[in-house]
């Protein structure tokens, strides 16, 4: 009975230890991977680039996955960061680039889609303020299926993430 006594201090502290690994766990994955899930949906590393203090408008970009479900539709974008966000295609038509508006775009079953300069992006209109590179925005991915998705989204300059080839080294070397 004593000796049972005595361990309680000691299963205490273990389970605090467990506890703060939990947390520590957690905070080094939303600081690294910075990623959501909605269903089967998997959305990773929202970003914009900073702007200009004149600049009227922005651009967002992210990778949305549906490795393991049926598919989905991204049907619409909002957040308070601009008057309006719409979801956007850039196309190269006779050497020039263009931005095409999209209705929607389609997330295949099993398919990786990924919003990156040059391609589709989340384009933000008339600013409500100036993009500052470490600072981050609210926004709402509205899906056919997955429904209403908010997301924080990071201002900093482009780099690819999420390559196997990329490590910690790499990706702090191109965030500055
Ligand atoms: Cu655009």
């Amino acid at each position: 009975m004593q000796r049972t006594l005595r361990q309680i201090p000691f299963i205490l502290s273990l389970f605090a230890l467990a506890v703060a690994g939990i947390f520590w766990t957690v905070g080094l994955q939303s600081a690294g991977a910075h990623e959501y899930t909605a269903g089967t949906l998997l959305i990773k590393h929202p970003m914009a680039r900073p702007t200009a203090p004149v600049a009227r408008n922005g651009a967002v970009f992210l990778e949305i996955s549906d490795i393991d479900g049926p598919g989905d539709k991204l049907l619409s974008v909002t957040t308070p960061q601009a008057a309006k966000s719409e979801l956007h295609e850039t196309t190269i038509v006779d050497n020039v680039a263009r931005m095409k508006r999209q209705d929607a775009v389609e997330i295949g079953a099993g398919d990786t889609v990924t919003f990156a300069p040059g391609g589709l992006h989340i384009m933000l209109m008339g600013l409500t303020g100036q993009l500052v590179e470490g600072d981050s925005f609210p926004l709402t991915l509205t899906f056919e299926k997955a429904g209403d998705v908010a997301v924080d989204v990071k201002i900093e300059e482009y780099h690819e993430h999420d390559k196997a080839t990329d490590d910690d080294a790499d990706k702090a070397h191109h965030q500055h």
